[in-house]
Order: C-alpha cells, then sequence, then structure tokens
C-alpha cells in the first residue's frame, strides 16, 4: 500500500492555520481521501498533557532548552502513536505545526542552538518528514490582532513582544525556500487563502 502524504500548516499566530486546516480536511475528504487533522504540540492523549505543560501560564521558569526537549517529546509521542501509523495504513495527516514551529519560535525566537533542534529532529522523526507544508504568511500586527480578537485566555507565548513573533516569522520566511513549503499570502480573504492552500494540493496530488 502507497504510504499517505503528511502535510503541515505553519506560520505565526492568527495566521489562519487551524480555520484552513478544518476546510483543507473537509476538502480532501469530500474527495475520498482519508484523512486525519491533528496538531502540535499535542495531537495523542498524552502529547495534548505535555501541550498543556508548556503553553499554560504557570509559575515556575521553562528554560529554552526545557522548552525543546517538551515539544520533541510530544512529537515522538505524536509521530509514534498516530502520524507513522496513519502514513503506513495509506491514511494522509494534515497537522496544524510541526518541526518547522520548534526551528522558528525556540530555534530564532529563543534563541536556541540550531544543532540541538536539527540533532533532536533526526533522533525524533528521522523517517516522517512532511511531504509538503503550507506557510501561511501574515506580517505581524495583524496575525496578533486576529488571534487577540479570537482568543479567549492567553497562552505562554501569547505573552511575548512583537520582536519575539518577527524573529520568528523571519525564520519561517527562511525556511519557506525550501522546495517541499509552498508560501500562502494570509493576508488575502479567507476563502482566497482556502483555495491557494487547496490548489497547492491538488497540483501535487490530484484526487
Ligand atoms: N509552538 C508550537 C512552539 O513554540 N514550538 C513548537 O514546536 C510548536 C509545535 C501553539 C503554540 O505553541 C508554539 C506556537 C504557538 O504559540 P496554538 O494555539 O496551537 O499554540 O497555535 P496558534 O498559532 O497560537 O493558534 P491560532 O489559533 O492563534 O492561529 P491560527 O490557527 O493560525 O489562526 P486561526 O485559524 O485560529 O484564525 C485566527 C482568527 O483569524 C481569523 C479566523 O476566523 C480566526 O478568528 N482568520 C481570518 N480573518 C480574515 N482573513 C483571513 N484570511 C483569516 N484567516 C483566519
Amino acid at each position: 500500500m502507497a504510504r499517505g502524504r503528511f502535510i503541515t500548516l505553519e506560520g505565526i499566530e492568527g495566521a489562519g492555520k487551524s480555520t484552513v486546516a478544518a476546510q483543507l480536511c473537509e476538502r480532501l475528504r469530500s474527495r475520498g481521501v482519508a484523512v486525519h487533522a491533528t496538531r502540535e504540540p499535542g495531537g495523542t492523549p498524552l502529547a495534548e498533557r505535555i501541550r498543556a505543560l508548556v503553553l499554560d501560564r504557570g509559575d515556575e521558569s521553562i528554560a529554552p532548552e526545557a522548552e525543546v526537549l517538551l515539544m520533541f517529546a510530544a512529537r515522538r509521542l505524536h509521530v509514534d502513536n498516530l502520524i507513522r501509523p496513519a502514513l503506513e495504513r495509506g491514511e494522509w495527516v494534515l497537522c496544524d505545526r510541526f518541526t518547522d514551529a520548534t526551528r522558528a519560535y525556540q530555534g530564532a525566537g529563543r534563541g536556541v542552538a540550531s544543532g540541538l533542534i536539527e540533532s533532536l529532529a533526526q533522533a525524533v522523526h528521522a523517517d516522517v518528514e512532511p511531504d509538503l507544508t503550507l506557510f501561511l504568511d501574515v506580517p505581524v500586527a495583524l496575525g496578533l490582532s486576529r488571534a487577540a480578537a479570537r482568543r479567549g485566555t492567553t497562552d505562554r507565548f501569547e505573552t511575548e513582544g512583537h520582536a519575539f513573533f518577527e524573529r520568528v516569522r523571519s525564520r519561517y520566511l527562511e525556511i519557506a525556500r525550501e522546495t517541499r513549503v509552498v508560501r500562502i499570502d494570509a493576508t488575502e480573504p479567507l476563502a482566497a487563502v482556502v483555495s491557494a492552500a487547496i490548489a497547492a494540493v491538488e497540483s501535487r496530488w490530484p484526487t
């Protein structure tokens, strides 16, 4: 059986990843594709518990390297218990964030050495890399204002300042030079962003 496709969505807060993922998923299912919509950090019961640890604004500080280790611990659970088995069954996986988020947030945002991040990526998911990454790109001010308008509570990352998210976006723009990544202008109306995401997928794998 052919391995399924692994598609990730990336971008800063408020870029529209969850909204686009839901619509892309619906479109793929309507075409008969078996697809799992999932997210990081999280995606399995244990990984969701790590998500709560890393996103909650508790009193205890989390050093950047500890944050990286928590992200990769959650990722290993997610890859082993959901992503790889689904791909091996020939199903598709649509994941809201993956290791590019660690490169952007912990690497560029927090200043963690890329050597550490890349060696953990190799150890944790050498056999599971995205086939396609949709990078939804918005200026920081627009992303943060959309996230602020939507949110009920603020997580640990959303308390960071503008400069942090500028570093994150810059790193995403560098990553977007890789051939597996398609940059989508997410300042466009939602319908246009969803159409661009569908076109990027269907041009690779007509369904
Ligand atoms: N993290 C994660 C790391 O630091 N390292 C890692 O390795 C990983 C995996 C996760 C946090 O964890 C960090 C990054 C994050 O800070 P999260 O809540 O899962 O947090 O992710 P967020 O990006 O914070 O989620 P958001 O919901 O803020 O962003 P989305 O999903 O990009 O945006 P979405 O779809 O919810 O849209 C936000 C609002 O904008 C509107 C939507 O309707 C919604 O109201 N919208 C648009 N409006 C107009 N035009 C458009 N084109 C629109 N697109 C969306």
